[in-house]
């Protein structure tokens, strides 16, 4: 760690800084450089709160060294990471496409969507179980009974599913989910990122919508640094002043999340957009930006769904787009 000290500070204060330090266990080198001070520090840094040191007097600025994402990084873990969901696989060159319904709504509805998604050449069946709703008075899925219907459609179809926790306590539920989502708006309850830290199976973390990649990434480090080493992060939206969508697509955090971190980087265009007619074109970018997979809302019957209905492609338009990504693939990821 390096302290930079203000040009204007007096003798007092330096002396209180360095006793400080001296007390915490630090050794302080003192460095002079165009008329610059700093402290170059070493010894037991790491019990050092940098908040507290930038606010004393003397301390201009604080330059952390170490590593904040000691899990996450690019540093810590050169290869990628590579999830198995079930038998898919995703990331390190393996591209997982997920899809299904927003909600499982229905034995009917789940079965039918399953079968043609799988037909069309998803790998991992999507449907919410528990729906996190902006009101409580919206359709908050079928909860116990949707994680029975989604444990059948897996069950008949042989792919692995994906849904979203809310709560640690309803772990014992999800016994039957391959891939366990945290949503955007839980992506900083720190005592569900904990418990999912202690579990075997894969988490699917969504960005929030007001989240930085830092944040993320931190987020992150509550699930790796629990022992559980299969994350997969995923882009879903994040807040703009842009309001011709529900949320902006931040494309660009793809290729970025690849150079900061070795984990999967998924793409969700459907919340991000919110519109059928859109989620095409997104998605084929997400796989051109190189997104590791897709996550896509497909219902049968958009204008009757439960959930989410304006942003569902019909089955047919999923496989269109199906074939269209695995040929983009072909070129670039040659
Ligand atoms: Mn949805």
């Amino acid at each position: 760690m390096i302290l930079a000290l203000k040009k204007n500070s007096t003798p007092a204060q330096e002396e209180t800084l360095l006793a400080y330090l001296h007390q915490m266990g630090v050794t302080a080198a003192k460095e002079t450089c165009r008329g610059c001070t700093v402290l170059l520090l070493e010894g037991a840094v790491e019990s050092l709160d940098a908040q507290l040191l930038s606010s004393l007097p003397a301390v201009e600025a604080v330059l952390p060294l170490d590593e904040p994402l000691p899990l996450s990084s690019r540093a810590a873990h050169g290869a990628d990471t590579v999830v198995k969901v079930g038998p898919a696989l995703v990331g390190g060159g393996h591209f997982c496409l997920m899809a299904g319904p927003c909600a499982v709504e229905s034995q009917a509805q789940l079965l039918t969507i399953a079968r043609s998604v799988r037909s069309a050449g998803a790998m991992v069946l999507r449907g919410g179980a528990f729906k996190p709703r902006t009101s409580p008075y919206d359709f908050s899925g079928l909860q116990k009974e949707g994680l029975a219907l989604l444990s059948l459609a897996r069950r008949e179809t042989n792919l692995p599913v994906v849904s979203e926790i809310m709560s640690p306590n309803d772990l014992p539920l999800f016994e039957k989910v391959d891939l366990l989502q945290v949503g955007a708006r839980n992506m900083q309850n720190y005592a569900l990122l904990r418990a999912l830290g202690r579990v075997k199976k894969p988490v699917l973390l969504k960005r929030g919508s007001g989240a930085t990649l830092r944040e993320l990434l931190l987020s992150a480090e509550y699930i790796l640094s629990g022992g559980n080493e299969n994350v997969i992060l995923c882009e879903r939206g994040i807040r703009t002043f842009s309001d011709g969508t529900r949320s902006t697509l931040d494309l660009s955090a793809v290729p970025l999340l690849h150079e900061m971190t070795h984990l999967p980087v998924v793409v969700d265009p459907s919340h991000a957009v919110g519109r059928a007619s859109l989620v095409p074109p997104m998605a084929l970018a997400a796989a051109a930006c190189g997104a590791d997979g897709l996550l896509i809302e497909v219902h049968n019957d958009p204008l009757h769904a439960l959930c989410d209905g304006a942003q569902a492609l019909l089955p047919e338009d999923f496989a269109a787009l199906a074939r269209q990504i695995a040929a983009l693939r072909e070129v670039t990821h040659r």
